[in-house]
């Protein structure tokens, strides 16, 4: 098996990853991931608490260079969400930065602080420890394809979120099939300021470059200015979601230098939701550049891409990529062979990229899968050339927020423990920042005094995560039912 970062392995002198002023080459990658790696090693899973930072960079290298599935944990989730993750996932340790005050579900685990990563660019000796580790350990042997990498908690349309086991062939076959379809090299350079707990920000941002030996500039949080100043200064590509390409495309008209920047990048990458075609006119327009989108899903990583060396064609998510099979099904269960550009069809795929399965739900990983197929839920047309537009998606209760994939019933089951709530019903209407905007409509427990739209995003976000809080609230004297008591959502927005 050939090793999944062969650069680490080669001990290779150019930059891996810079976040802030802190910045390692592969060699001092290898070294600090190293000897964080003989401190993890034999561990069933870890956690990662995945700030945007290089230590949680240096954190998920180790745990794969170890063979130790990892489990990144967004730092912002609130109490049940962090509960939950905690106790399905059931990580032996957590690895950190130093200094973190770890929340009381973490709290009780073995900790390991990544400490001692030096200042390169300040002139230190590149050494990295983990605390109480010693000696450098790479090479480490490399680890069966099928046995586990990641587990990345991914919210459905009830219930918690489930765990998706990513394989380690997963994340070969994805970037390998990047690779192809994006001409992506060692050369390249990659900016952008995704959050590390999700595909997108820490697969695709920060293990793609590793794998080809490349770097990646990570800002730490999303602006403008980091985003120009990096492509000015020999970034190569940038990857954002939607929220973010359409702030670029606000701020393009008054703001030259970051004009100049992005028509100076090889490759503008967009995903995990689409990419409003205005937005990608105004880009076009300003810059002289096209966006390119690609499409994915936790379960699935990587599944089409417009080509580097393709037609970017606003509005669609480009061809299958290598080693992705990918079919369109209508109602009946039947296979559409037409690429009409009309006919419409759920996407199902199947390839190396897959999981493997949910972590401890056998249920819903027989239910994702038809005939060794896994249903997307994404409503698409194919074009006669063969490219993928994405129209819809099947479930009503999946809300796709600034590229967050967030549950409709998750919310509305910790609205309803807020005493002030007698019913509540959560939906996604557009948005033109965030693509849709989460809503909440509330039956008040008292008409009289009902608890404040802050007060529920806050309870929203101390329970789950900040980016599932409602930013709208609308209350109602109830909610409107069907004859079976079933909320009826698609008459609230009527
Ligand atoms: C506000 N904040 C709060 C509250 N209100 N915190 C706690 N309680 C509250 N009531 C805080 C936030 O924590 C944050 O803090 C700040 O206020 C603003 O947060 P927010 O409003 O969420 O920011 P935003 O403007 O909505 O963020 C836009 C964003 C973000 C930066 C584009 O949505 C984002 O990073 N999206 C990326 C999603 C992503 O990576 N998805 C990939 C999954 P502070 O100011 O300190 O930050 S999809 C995937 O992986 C698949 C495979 C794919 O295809 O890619
Ligand atoms: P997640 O489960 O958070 O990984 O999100 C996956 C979902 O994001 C997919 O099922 C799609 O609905 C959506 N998605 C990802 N990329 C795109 C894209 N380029 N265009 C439209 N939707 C996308």
């Amino acid at each position: 098996m050939s090793p999944l970062f062969p650069a680490l392995v080669a001990r290779a002198e150019r930059p891996a990853l810079r976040f802030g002023d802190r910045t390692l080459t592969h060699a001092e990658l290898a070294d600090a991931a190293g000897s964080l790696a003989a401190r993890i090693a034999g561990a069933r899973r870890i956690a990662v608490w995945a700030t945007p930072t290089l230590g949680t960079a240096v954190g998920v290298v180790a745990a794969l260079l170890a063979g130790v599935p990892v489990v990144p944990v967004n730092p912002r989730s609130g109490e049940r969400e962090l509960a939950h993750i905690v106790a399905d996932s059931a990580p032996e340790l957590v690895v950190t930065e130093p200094g973190v005050v770890l929340p009381p579900a973490l709290a009780a685990l073995d900790r390991v602080d990544v400490v001692g990563i030096v200042d390169v660019e300040a002139g230190g000796a590149p050494a990295a420890v983990a605390s109480g580790a010693s000696g450098p350990s790479v090479p480490f042997p490399e680890h069966a394809p099928e046995s586990p990498a990641l587990i990345v908690y991914t919210s459905g349309t009830t219930g918690p979120p489930k765990g998706a086991v990513l394989p380690r062939r997963a994340l070969t076959a994805t970037l390998d099939a990047l690779e192809d379809a994006w001409r992506w090299t060692a050369d390249d350079v990659l900016v952008h300021a995704l959050p590390l707990f999700h595909v997108h920000g820490l697969i695709l941002g920060v293990l793609g470059p590793l794998r080809r030996g490349g770097s990646v500039r990570h800002l730490g949080r999303f602006d403008i200015e980091g985003v120009t100043r990096e492509l000015s200064s020999g970034a190569t590509m940038l990857f954002g979601v939607p929220t973010m390409y359409h702030r670029i495309a606000e701020a393009l008209p008054g703001d030259p230098a970051l004009a100049e920047a992005l028509s100076g990048a090889r490759l503008l990458v967009s995903g995990s939701a689409a990419l409003p075609v205005h937005d990608h006119r105004r880009i076009a327009a300003a810059t002289g550049r096209r966006v390119i989108e690609r499409y994915g899903m936790t379960e699935t990583l990587m599944n089409t891409s417009v080509r580097a060396d393709g037609e970017p064609r606003a509005g669609t998510v480009g061809v299958p990529l290598r080693g992705v099979g990918l079919r369109l099904v209508d109602e009946s269960g039947d296979t559409i062979e037409a690429y009409d550009g009309e006919t419409v069809g759920e996407i199902q795929v199947r390839g190396a990229n897959l999981f493997t399965e949910y972590l401890n739900r056998p249920d819903a990983t027989e239910a994702a899968f038809t005939d060794g197929w896994f249903r997307t839920g994404d409503m698409a047309i194919r074009d006669p050339d063969g490219y993928v537009r994405i129209v819809g998606r099947k479930a009503t209760d999946l809300i796709k927020s600034g590229g967050y994939k967030i549950g409709a019933g998750e919310i509305e089951n910790v609205l309803l423990e807020h005493p002030g709530v007698r019913e509540a019903a959560v939906t996604g209407e557009p948005d033109a920042d965030l693509g849709e905007r989460i809503v909440a409509w509330i039956v008040p427990a008292r008409v009289e005094a009902p608890p404040s739209a802050e007060e529920l995003a806050d309870h929203v976000a101390a329970q789950l995560a900040a980016h599932k809080r409602p930013r709208t609230v609308r209350y109602l004297d109830a909610l409107p039912r069907n004859d079976m008591g079933k909320i009826m959502k698609r008459a609230l927005h009527g």
